[in-house]
């Protein structure tokens, strides 16, 4: 160990070091990681050691994944998705900061429950325009819900697996507190917000070498890349991968590789709602609210379920955000009610398939009707790309 490190860190690899289980041994590293000062002499230490946290997070999700697959047990906090999933979360505090009342203002469900403790998870749909989002109140995090507590586990997990999640920032009380919890709860358990899946893969090939491989003009530009090949290559191997391609297609850092080697990071896009903003001296808090976080959450709204200050056009709203789309099948001129929620740019193969496979293996041709354009129908073939609100009838041979 280095003598560059502070006495505690020292002390916290020790304990890593005696933990009996692979549980106990990702937590003491990780606090390790969290008491060592990041400069440039720690660098190296820093990385080796977070590409091992990353190899035993592989081998206890591994583990878990079997062990799923020979249990089945549906945790009373798992909740099938219906529609596009909206997850509204916060701190543990009483009273609480108005999750309840956000979930009855959108969906209706759960009046009786407003001012009440949430113990299990609360579900209702928001119908935007027929566009149907399944809004989920879930139980309060505490501190160390990363670590079990509270069923903290639990409730994370469907976080992760959500398509969307709100903060519920009570703006009567100590925002920061709220909101550095929610953060730490959210990132020990590996959930990276608002931020794109780093542009690299990470291939296992025959060849028995790692390679790196600067693919576009972007990655082609970072800088000191022989150092981070050097870098990538140590990672790579720490993990115990002999033989692999790294494909690197824009500006990257040796923490994004480690994320792709660690299977249970999971990006998710997150918004801020400020919640009782009816109630005095909310205002300044609400500005501070914006002012701290508004480069890491590029949407945060103030609300208040007294006044019913809430934006209107919120399903467009989340729309937008997760950058999805609404194509609106026909058959016979008749349009469908649902539009289909595609991701952006779709081609018609794209929306062919997930009609039924059978629109796509017998696709003939398609017709699109496009408001606002000089030819408004269109003939088309499986590549031709879609926009929001298109309507498009298949016709199949
Ligand atoms: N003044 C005011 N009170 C609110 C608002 N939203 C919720 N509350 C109150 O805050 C308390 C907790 O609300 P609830 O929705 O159950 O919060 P939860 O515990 O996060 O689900 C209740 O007494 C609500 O009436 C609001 O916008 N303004
Ligand atoms: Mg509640």
């Amino acid at each position: 160990m280095s003598s560059n490190l502070p006495p505690q860190a020292k002390v916290k690899y020790q304990e890593y070091l005696d933990a009996g289980s692979i549980e106990d041994r990702i937590k003491k590293l990780e606090e390790f990681l969290s008491l060592v000062p990041k400069h440039k002499a720690t660098e190296k230490i820093v990385a080796l050691n977070k590409s091992r946290l990353a190899k035993m997070k592989r081998e206890l999700e591994e583990r878990r994944q079997k062990q799923k697959s020979t249990q089945k047990i549906v945790s009373p906090f798992s909740v099938k998705k219906e529609g596009i999933q909206v997850i509204l979360i916060s701190n543990f505090l009483n009273p609480g900061v108005g999750k309840t009342s956000l979930l009855n203002y959108l969906t209706g469900a759960a009046e009786d429950k407003i001012g009440k403790f949430t113990p299990l998870p609360e579900i209702g749909i928001y119908d935007y325009q027929n566009i149907r989002f399944q809004i989920v109140e879930m139980p309060s995090i505490m501190e160390g819900a990363s670590d079990g507590v509270g069923s903290g586990k639990e409730i994370l997990s469907q976080l992760r697996s959500s398509d969307l999640i709100c903060f519920c920032i009570d703006l009567t009380r100590n925002i920061t507190d709220q909101m550095n919890l929610l953060l730490k709860e959210l990132s020990r358990a590996d959930i990276r917000i608002n931020l794109p899946s780093p542009p690299l893969t990470i291939e296992k090939t025959g060849a028995n070498k790692i390679q790196v491989l600067f693919l576009t003009k972007e990655a082609k530009d970072i800088k000191r890349s022989e150092e981070l090949t050097k870098g990538i290559k140590e990672i790579v191997n720490e993990n115990g991968i002999r033989n692999a391609i790294v494909k690197i297609y824009g500006d990257i850092n040796l923490d994004n590789v480690i994320d792709v080697l660690t299977p249970s990071v999971v990006y998710k896009k997150v918004i801020i709602l400020g919640t009782k903003g009816d109630l005095p001296h909310t205002q300044k808090p609400f500005e501070l609210l914006k002012k701290k976080y508004l480069d890491k959450f590029p949407l945060i709204y103030g609300t208040s379920m007294k006044t019913n200050d809430f934006p209107k056009d919120f399903g467009e709203i989340i729309l937008r955000f997760l950058r999805k789309i609404r194509i609106f099948t026909m058959n016979n001129n008749v349009i469908a009610k649902r539009p289909l929620i595609m991701d952006e740019n779709p081609t018609v193969g794209d929306v062919a398939l997930k009609v039924h496979r059978s629109f796509y293996e017998s696709f003939d041709h398609a017709i699109i009707i496009r408001e606002g354009e000089r030819q408004k129908r269109k003939k088309v073939g499986l590549e031709y790309i879609l926009k929001d609100m298109d309507i498009i009838e298949i016709h199949i041979t």
